[in-house]
Parts: structure tokens; C-alpha cells; sequence
């Protein structure tokens, strides 16, 4: 990190620090957000970690995770802190626009205020609306990048079980458990997280045995009644409607996971999973190999993500959708196939 020295400078005394994160956080999220904070916190620093939306409940074993204000419910509380912030951190997002209303607030703080913003993030074509950036698409996760950004301040002292734990859901989450976005800087960092005593075995089976009752039998009725194959494209689509969230009394989390099952199969090269939201319609997508879900949900679902893990939302009705999914595959399956053939 080049400006490395600028950044020591600025947090070589106690500052308010503001951590903020993307809506529906996920492990990488929250895990990253949550080690930086630890490790600011020790260098007696005043942190507060802010996330638009409420995180899921698999996460309520990190340490301070209930500390976490959710912008939605704490802005009151929020915003006044962040007019005394001096530094701003953004973490495992790329764009101001991701964090919605937070979003708008701190671009209007920081232009009065003289906060410095720090991004810290590994997704695609960020937005230029920081002051320093760790930005690195190679690197597994946001959580690898705080490891990464520890080391850069010479501070790799501080990371005890807490931070490690937090950093190693990061990993776990963002890369399926070790199975993919890994390097080797992925399996030193892993290494060196165990090396602080966490048992990984016990964050694992927090992390993804310990699924509800519920949540077992609507996977059950995802896979088994709402799932289309189109073979042709080599596509798997799961749609879940309004009367499928009644049914299963569907809460914020509970639907984590599922579009990944689709992956399994063989032939099986994209899957879409395509929710009916209160205001909207959202659409999670998943690839193997070269086809890129980031481009299909930017071009046509105003979202966004990595080339094999994306996702965006439409206002509108759930068959407009998924016709408008099934009508833009073709143009993404087949490119690819002509690829393939060459
Ligand atoms: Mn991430």
C-alpha cells in the first residue's frame, strides 16, 4: 500500500473511527469490519461499526457483533458520531451507492468534515470516493485485506483469538471453505489466524451446521418444487414467491446458501435465484468458470459483484424477472459456448 505512512500518521493518535459496511452483511463482511475494529479499538482508538441493514443470526458468535449500530434502526445514534469522525473506513464495498442512506450521509460529511476515507474491499471497479484504498480483486476476501492492511501498519502483535476468529469467518464465507477466490496469501493467512489458538472446526460448524428446522425443509421445497433446469443453457433457476415466504415465515437469512446447491449439479454452469421481495424483486447469481454474473447483473439488474458471485433487484412483478432473465441468458450462455469451441 503506498500511502502507508500518511495512514500510520493518522492513526498514531486516538481518533474516531467509523467502520461501515455493505446492506445485508455477510460473514466477510462483518468478520472483516468487526477484526478492524478490534484492532483499532487496542490501539485506543474510538470505533464504531455501522451496517445499513441487521446481519445474520449465524453470526451472533463474533465477538462484539452485538455492538454493530444498523443504520436502518441506529441513524440518530450514528449520526452525530460521524460529525466528529476522523477517519471513515468502507469495507467490502466499492461505491457509496451500496450502503444506501449511510452512503449519502457520509459523502456529506466528508465534504464538510475532514474525515479521511479508507476503502478496503476486492471487488470489481471500485468508485472513486475514498481518500486511500486497499482494493485488491485477487485477494479472497475483504477479511484476507484487513490481514493484509495489519501487516502493512506493522502491527501483527495485536491479533489474538478474537480478531481471528473474526478474519477466519471472512475466509471461510467468501471462499466456501477454502473451495474458491483462494491464492496462496489465502492459506498464509488462514495459517497464521489458526497459529492464534482458534478452534476452526467450531467457527466451521457455527458457520454452516447450524441451520433451523425451518430452514432445512424450505431448502427441501426450493430444490424440489420451485427449481427449472434449462438444459439447453446449462442453467438451473430456484424461484421463491410471496406465498412461499408466508408459508415458511421466510426471515432476513434464511434463504442464505441455497442458490449455491444449484452448483452442484454437473452440467449446471449459472444459477439464479430470484426472491419476491415486499417492494422488490431481488436475483442472486452464481457461475462456474468463465461466465461472468457480475456483467449480467450489472447490464441488466442493477447490481453487481464478482464474475462467479452477483446479484441486483428490479421493481416490478416476479414473472417480469425471470422473463427478462430467460430472454438476456442466451446472449451470456452462448458467447461462452462459442468460446469454449474455438
Ligand atoms: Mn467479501
Amino acid at each position: 500500500m503506498e500511502d502507508i505512512a500518511e495512514i500510520k500518521e493518522l492513526l498514531s493518535r486516538p481518533r474516531n473511527i467509523l467502520i461501515s459496511s455493505h446492506r445485508n452483511p455477510d460473514g466477510d463482511a462483518l468478520g472483516s469490519s468487526l477484526a478492524l475494529s478490534l484492532y483499532l479499538q487496542q490501539l485506543g482508538h474510538k470505533v464504531e461499526v455501522v451496517t445499513p441493514s441487521e446481519y445474520p443470526h449465524t453470526f451472533e458468535y463474533l465477538p462484539q457483533v452485538r455492538d454493530i449500530k444498523i443504520y436502518d434502526v441506529h441513524s440518530e445514534m450514528v449520526d452525530p458520531f460521524l460529525e466528529t469522525c476522523d477517519v471513515i473506513f468502507a469495507l467490502d464495498f466499492n461505491g457509496l451507492d451500496r450502503i444506501d442512506k449511510l452512503g449519502g450521509k457520509i459523502s456529506e460529511v466528508k465534504d464538510r468534515s475532514k474525515a479521511k476515507v479508507i476503502m478496503i474491499d476486492h471487488h470489481l471497479d471500485p468508485e472513486p470516493f475514498y481518500d486511500y484504498g486497499l482494493s485488491d480483486t485477487a485477494a479472497s476476501s475483504t477479511a484476507e485485506l484487513v490481514f493484509e492492511f495489519i501487516q502493512f501498519l506493522e502491527d501483527t502483535r495485536y491479533i489474538g483469538p478474537d480478531i481471528a476468529t473474526c478474519i477466519m469467518t471472512g475466509l471461510i464465507t467468501d471462499t466456501g471453505s477454502f473451495k474458491y477466490n483462494t491464492r496462496p496469501a489465502t492459506f498464509i493467512c488462514a495459517a497464521k489466524m489458526q497459529e492464534r489458538g482458534i478452534d476452526v472446526k467450531e467457527i466451521q460448524d457455527a458457520i454452516f451446521n447450524s441451520m433451523k428446522v425451518k430452514q432445512m425443509k424450505l431448502l427441501a421445497h426450493a430444490l424440489f418444487k420451485r427449481m427449472e433446469i434449462l438444459e439447453e443453457y446449462e442453467t438451473a433457476i430456484i424461484v421463491l414467491n410471496k406465498y412461499d415466504y408466508a408459508n415458511f415465515d421466510i426471515q432476513r437469512g434464511d434463504t442464505e446458501g441455497i442458490v449455491n446447491y444449484m452448483l452442484m449439479m454437473k452440467n449446471i454452469k449459472l444459477a439464479a435465484f430470484i426472491t419476491q421481495q415486499p417492494q422488490i424483486v431481488k436475483i442472486s447469481l452464481r457461475s462456474k468458470g468463465d461466465i461472468s454474473v457480475q456483467e449480467i447483473a450489472r447490464n441488466h439488474f442493477r447490481g453487481g459483484g464478482h464474475k462467479n458471485a452477483a446479484g441486483g433487484a428490479l421493481y416490478g412483478s416476479l414473472s417480469m424477472v425471470i422473463n427478462k432473465f430467460k430472454e438476456v441468458l442466451p446472449e451470456y450462455m452462448e458467447k461462452v459456448q462459442i468460446e469454449n469451441n474455438k
